[in-house]
């Protein structure tokens, strides 16, 4: 059956490099045709005309369909899968709350366009920054849609932590299992390799406490801005790979002897207090994010996360008194 791909800020720079793919079959196999749903502003839909023309072009025996909309109710009517990848950047002199605002008028009027016209097994994944708060946002905005039907990208956290956990200890990233990122995606992520394992070895055991603090996580956490400082622009394909990741994941299952990050809705594990929309150690299986449970987790891990997570509530209570939840 035809599942229909809602893509939101298409004309961008990762929606550039996530349409062709998703379009390709790489987000839902190779056997799985896709109709693409298009979501831009007014001043951007002439740029994802262009690239709907490109798709096209390349001829993909999966896509059955391409339409572009500028209203959020006709984008996400039918949608199986949305990619809330469009939001309002952080300009010169924009405060924390006025980023908060802005990304409110946009998710807020997107979650009640899922609730009122989406699939009933609509999966949502937000990439847009500040993405696990523009996500509580449009989870609570869609009161209809079961709440862990709403998550944020952390994936891609979790991606640039293996390559650099792979390149320290000279291993390939197929090596590297459960590792995990905690948290916000924000600089105060925390990813953490005290459950990791490197070619069967506690990863722990490999690098010093000292690589982790004073490189590691920082490396990890601060990439986004190392991007853009040498490239001139932010990640984009690399992104749209998580997001790849990400889906391909929660559709078709993680394997069974390892985990990956992603952004949940908090059901209260780990002292993650419920509701938040917070990064953990998940599986997927039978269609579902679960949270790995049970691991054991130590004074310094205990510290970053509880700082991730504070920040994660002052976002939350930050939306709140501004009335967008
Ligand atoms: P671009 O500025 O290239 O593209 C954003 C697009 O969204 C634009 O075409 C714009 O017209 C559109 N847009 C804005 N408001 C919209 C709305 N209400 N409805 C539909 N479309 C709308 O940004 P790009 O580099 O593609 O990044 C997109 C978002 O991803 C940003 O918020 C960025 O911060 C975030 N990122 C998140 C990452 C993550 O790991 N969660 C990593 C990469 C990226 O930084």
């Amino acid at each position: 059956m035809t599942v229909n791909v809602t893509v939101t800020g298409a004309a961008g720079q990762i929606g550039y490099a996530l349409l062709f793919r998703i379009a390709s079959g790489q987000l839902l196999g190779p056997d799985t045709p896709v109709r693409l749903r298009l979501l831009e502003i007014p001043q951007g839909v002439k740029a994802a005309e262009g690239t709907a023309m490109e798709l096209d072009d390349c001829a993909f025996p999966l896509l059955e369909g391409i339409d572009i909309f500028d209203d959020a109710t006709q984008a996400f009517a039918g949608a199986n899968v949305a990619l809330l990848v469009g939001a309002r950047p952080r300009s010169k002199g924009m405060e924390r709350g006025d980023l908060l605002e802005a990304n409110g008028g946009i998710f807020g009027p997107q979650g009640e366009a899922i609730n009122a016209g989406a699939a009933d097994d609509v999966r949502v994944l937000v990439v847009g920054n500040p993405a696990n708060t523009n996500a509580l946002i449009a989870q609570r905005h869609a009161p209809d849609v079961p709440a862990d039907r709403f998550t944020a990208m952390t994936r891609l956290d979790h991606n640039r932590a293996l390559s650099q956990l792979a390149k320290k200890t000279g291993t390939s990233v197929s090596e590297i299992t459960n590792l995990t990122i905690w948290g916000n995606h924000s600089a105060t992520q925390y990813p953490d390799v005290f459950h990791a394992t490197v070619a069967g070895k506690p990863a722990a055991d490999l690098v010093e406490t000292s690589w982790l603090e004073d490189e590691f996580i920082p490396t990890v956490a601060k990439r986004g801005a190392a991007i853009i400082e040498a490239r001139g622009a932010s990640s984009a394909a690399s992104a749209a790979n998580a997001a790849i990741d990400h889906v391909r994941d929660w559709v078709a299952g993680t394997a069974a002897d390892s985990w990956t990050s992603a952004a949940i809705v908090s059901d209260g594990s780990y002292g993650v207090p419920e509701g938040l929309i917070s990064s953990f150690p998940v599986r997927s299986a039978g269609g579902a994010w679960e949270i790995v449970q049970g691991l054991e987790i130590d004074e310094f891990s205990r510290g970053k996360i509880d700082a991730s997570v504070s920040e994660l509530v002052e976002e939350r209570e930050a939306v709140q008194k501004l009335g967008l939840i």
